[in-house]
């Protein structure tokens, strides 16, 4: 007897190929698609199993557990896969879920004072015991309390020591009223003067801004800490014994002070104070020129300025510094160019 195989037996003997074809199903939407094709209610396995039925009783029985084995195989091979595909999604799920306290946490990065702003405030806490206040003004300053005050007027000569940045606006109300970045701490002085009055021991920390070229020892823009004292009967040996006291308090007993004549337009007399290089030990280098490394400006607060503020000036004295402290940083930590501060290199920054 020739035994007809129904047309669509061939899928019996296709299973590896139709295996390979669900490897190949990856995602949930191929692998659905697969079912369909084979599985579904219009799909192979289920046309082959209708044609049965138009088959002999003995065709059906060789072939019917051929098609069962088949079914079975396809099925297991589909729930496989669909666990498969499943699995990975699952695992994420749970690790996304599980917290692991034994693992040792991230580490927090812990931020530190810039080295100027910690330079400044020991320059402050220096005078505050000594009994001075600490006040603070606007980086953003009227061209009369930066010059006018001081004894500076317009068109002086001396306005040209320090190289100013204008805004560019003036105030309509007032003609001809400028506004300037500060050039210097010493606006201050006035403001308070004005303000307040004497007895007046006082500090103000702040940045200022110059426009000029930078080298090793100067930069457009850095701070500095004014000083202001005025009473009645305050002499030059007052302002001599506070800056020693001062240099011996931020730099120890044994650095070098030295002190030399200096013109500054709101003091009479005027000084600046310079501390011997660390460099060179004094000798003369590169870095400092002749030894020595200027750190403030420093005089007896001039009677134009004391009248300037409505003080007597026969009734007061007083004196003023500028310190820079940037030149205070340098000479503390060793550090042989001041642009370093600013580079914002976190290597040099992390070692204050
Ligand atoms: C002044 O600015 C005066 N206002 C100081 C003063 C105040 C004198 C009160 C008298 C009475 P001078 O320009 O020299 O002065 O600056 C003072 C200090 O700031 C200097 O000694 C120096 O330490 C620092 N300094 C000046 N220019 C720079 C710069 N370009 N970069 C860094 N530090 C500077």
């Amino acid at each position: 007897m020739t035994m007809q195989l129904p047309p669509d037996i061939s899928l019996v003997s296709e299973l590896h190929a139709i295996e390979a074809e669900l490897a190949a199903a990856t995602n949930a939407t191929a692998l659905e698609a697969w079912r369909v094709k084979y599985l579904g209610r219009r799909g192979r396995l289920s046309q082959l199993t209708q044609q049965l039925g138009s088959l002999s009783l003995e065709q059906r029985r060789a072939f019917g557990p051929l098609v069962n084995d088949a079914k079975r195989t396809l099925e297991d091979l589909f729930a496989a896969a669909q666990r498969a595909l499943q699995e990975p999604k699952a695992a994420r799920e749970s690790a996304a879920h599980h917290l692991d306290v034994t693992l040792p946490g991230k580490p927090v990065t812990l931020g530190r004072l810039h080295p100027i702003t910690q330079t400044v405030r020991e320059i402050c806490a220096a005078f505050q015991g000594m009994g001075f206040d600490v006040a603070e003004g606007p980086e953003v300053e009227w061209e009369r309390y930066n010059f006018d005050l001081l004894n500076i007027p317009r068109d002086h000569p001396a306005r040209d020591m320090w190289d100013t940045l204008w805004i560019n606006w003036t105030d309509p109300n007032e003609e001809g009223r400028r506004m300037l970045l500060r050039t210097h701490t010493s606006p201050m002085q006035g403001r308070i003067m004005e303000q307040a009055k004497p007895p007046i021991r006082v500090v103000v920390p702040g940045k200022v801004f110059r426009h000029e070229a930078t080298d090793a020892r100067h930069e457009w823009h850095f701070f500095q800490v004014e000083g202001l004292a005025v009473d009645r009967g305050i002499t030059f040996a007052d302002l001599k014994g506070t800056l020693y006291e001062f240099a011996r308090r931020i730099f120890g007993a044994d650095r070098r002070v030295r002190f030399r004549c200096d013109y500054f337009p709101f003091v009479e007399p005027g000084v600046e104070m310079a501390i011997d290089c660390f460099l060179c030990k004094g000798e003369g280098c590169s870095l400092c020129g002749d030894g020595w490394i200027e750190i403030m400006g420093a005089g007896m607060v001039h009677p134009n300025v004391f009248s300037a503020v409505g003080y007597d000036p026969e009734e007061y004295t007083g004196f003023a510094f500028g310190i820079g402290a940037e030149r205070v940083a340098m000479l503390k930590h060793g550090i042989d160019d001041i642009r370093r501060f600013y580079a914002n290199d976190l290597r040099f920054l992390r070692q204050f």
